[in-house]
Formats: structure tokens, C-alpha cells, sequence
């Protein structure tokens, strides 16, 4: 089954082999429903992913993602929060900040832009909006999204140096969240993951999930990307690792 999944990605053409070679192998499995980021900032705030070049807007995604919250039985359902203190070293508003180094210097900085932090460590940082701040409203949940009682949650990005696209742990790989120990802990062996940005955190989360060895699974339409060039990129990259691409129907009949 792992051979599988790794060498021969799901793709539209493979998939009438689906119901058997997908579902079956994980009706014995534990399965967790990943929901990332889906956040006000996000949605409607100050990082608005329906202004990106893709046209995706999040709200279309939702009638589709809480069907599968409330009408679908998952072992785990785990919410993630983008939760960055007011320093965190993504905004673009802290890049001049004084204990800040980085190698572009006289250059007048924008959103988007991408710089290689020096000090206090290095690290490669694309800049950002003020976002998803620790107990603001911009990083509550979307009021829309159902919220099922007894989930997990999970908040990434806390560290101020450093940006954490990945739910497992932050982008140089030093700091880990609790989501993989939490995981394991609960016996989970598959992972279904949708949420924002599709091209973003949720690319990083689906990435680090099955280099983790959980069988793991994405859903487009219940998932909104920002870049048209970044989700092409993004699902490249979940076939070449194994990440299975399935529509939300596909996902209600895993679960
Ligand atoms: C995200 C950019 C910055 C995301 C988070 O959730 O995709 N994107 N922080
Ligand atoms: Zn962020």
C-alpha cells in the first residue's frame, strides 16, 4: 500500500481505481481531517488569500469542508492557527526593526518581497502584512467553519524569528509543533488535509505529513490557494511525494 501511494500518485486518469486502491487500504487505518489556517486574516482580514492571482476565494470552500466536519466520521479532526506575537519576523512592518539583519538593506521593502534575514540568525523570509497576531480577531477561526467539540489545535508560527508554514514544524526544521506526537499518540496513521493557503501551509503541512509516513491526502475545493504559478508548483510536488489529490466526495467516502 505505501508502495503505491508513493510510486503512483493519484491522478484524474487513476482515478476509477480509486474506491479500491485508496479507500480500502484506509477503511482499517486511524485517520485525522487536517483543517489549516482557516483563519479571518486569511479570509476577509489583512492577508486576504482570494486576492491573490489564483482567484481562489476561501468561502467557496467551506459549504464543502464542513460537510465533511459534521457529517463525516474522523478518529481526529485538528484545527491549526497561524499565531505570530507582534514581532514576528514575517511582517514586513518589523524588517527594520533594530535586532533585525538582513541582506538587501537600502532597498525599500514590500509585501511579497523576499529577504535573507542575518541576524538573529539566517533564515530566508518572503514578508507579509501584519497577520494572524496571538488573541486578535483576524487570528480566530472563520466564524463559518464548524467547529466540532473535543478537536485538537495546534499553533504555529509563535516563535518571533522564525515562520512556520508547516503545521509539523517551523521552516528551517529547528522547532517542532506538538502535532506529529499528537498524532502518533492517538494512533493516527493517515492524514486528510484542506485549509489556506493551499499553495502555502497547507502545500508545507501535506509535504511534512507523508515525509512523516502517514498516508496522506489533500482536498482542492475545500482548500483556496493565493498564486496561480505556486499551486501548479504545489501540485508537482504532491505527486513526486505521494500525496494523494482527492475531490471532497473521495474524501467523505475515506473517512
Ligand atoms: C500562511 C503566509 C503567511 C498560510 C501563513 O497559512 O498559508 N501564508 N502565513
Ligand atoms: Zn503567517
Amino acid at each position: 500500500m505505501e508502495k503505491w501511494i508513493g510510486n503512483r500518485p493519484w491522478t484524474p486518469e487513476t482515478s476509477s481505481q480509486f474506491d479500491s486502491e485508496i479507500i480500502e487500504p484506509l477503511k482499517n487505518l486511524r485517520i485525522a481531517l487536517l483543517v489549516v489556517d482557516f483563519q479571518n486574516d486569511f479570509v476577509n482580514g489583512s492577508l486576504k488569500i482570494g486576492d491573490g492571482d489564483a482567484g481562489q476565494d476561501p468561502l467557496e470552500a467551506i459549504p464543502k469542508l464542513n460537510n465533511l466536519l459534521e457529517n463525516s466520521k474522523w478518529d481526529m479532526i485538528v484545527y491549526t492557527k497561524d499565531w505570530h506575537p507582534p514581532n514576528h519576523i514575517s511582517f514586513l512592518s518589523q524588517a527594520y526593526d533594530s535586532d533585525r539583519k538582513f541582506d538587501r538593506k537600502s532597498e525599500d521593502l514590500k509585501v511579497f518581497d523576499s529577504v535573507l534575514f542575518t541576524e538573529p540568525f539566517k533564515t530566508n523570509q518572503t514578508l507579509y502584512p501584519d497577520h494572524c497576531i496571538q488573541n486578535s480577531e483576524g487570528a480566530e477561526i472563520y466564524p463559518d467553519i464548524s467547529i466540532i467539540p473535543d478537536s485538537t489545535y495546534i499553533l504555529k508560527g509563535t516563535n518571533p524569528y522564525l515562520d512556520s508554514y508547516s503545521a509539523f514544524n517551523d521552516n528551517n526544521g529547528k522547532d517542532k509543533t506538538d502535532l506529529e506526537e499528537i498524532l502518533r499518540n492517538n494512533g493516527i496513521q493517515a492524514v486528510v488535509i484542506a485549509g489556506l493557503a493551499y499553495d502555502i501551509c497547507v502545500k508545507f503541512t501535506c509535504l511534512d505529513a507523508v515525509r512523516l509516513n502517514f498516508l496522506s491526502s489533500v482536498i482542492p475545493e475545500c482548500s483556496a490557494g493565493l498564486l496561480k504559478n505556486s499551486i501548479i508548483e504545489a501540485e508537482k510536488e504532491f505527486a513526486d511525494s505521494g500525496v494523494a489529490i482527492i475531490s471532497a466526495e473521495q474524501a467523505q467516502k475515506i473517512s
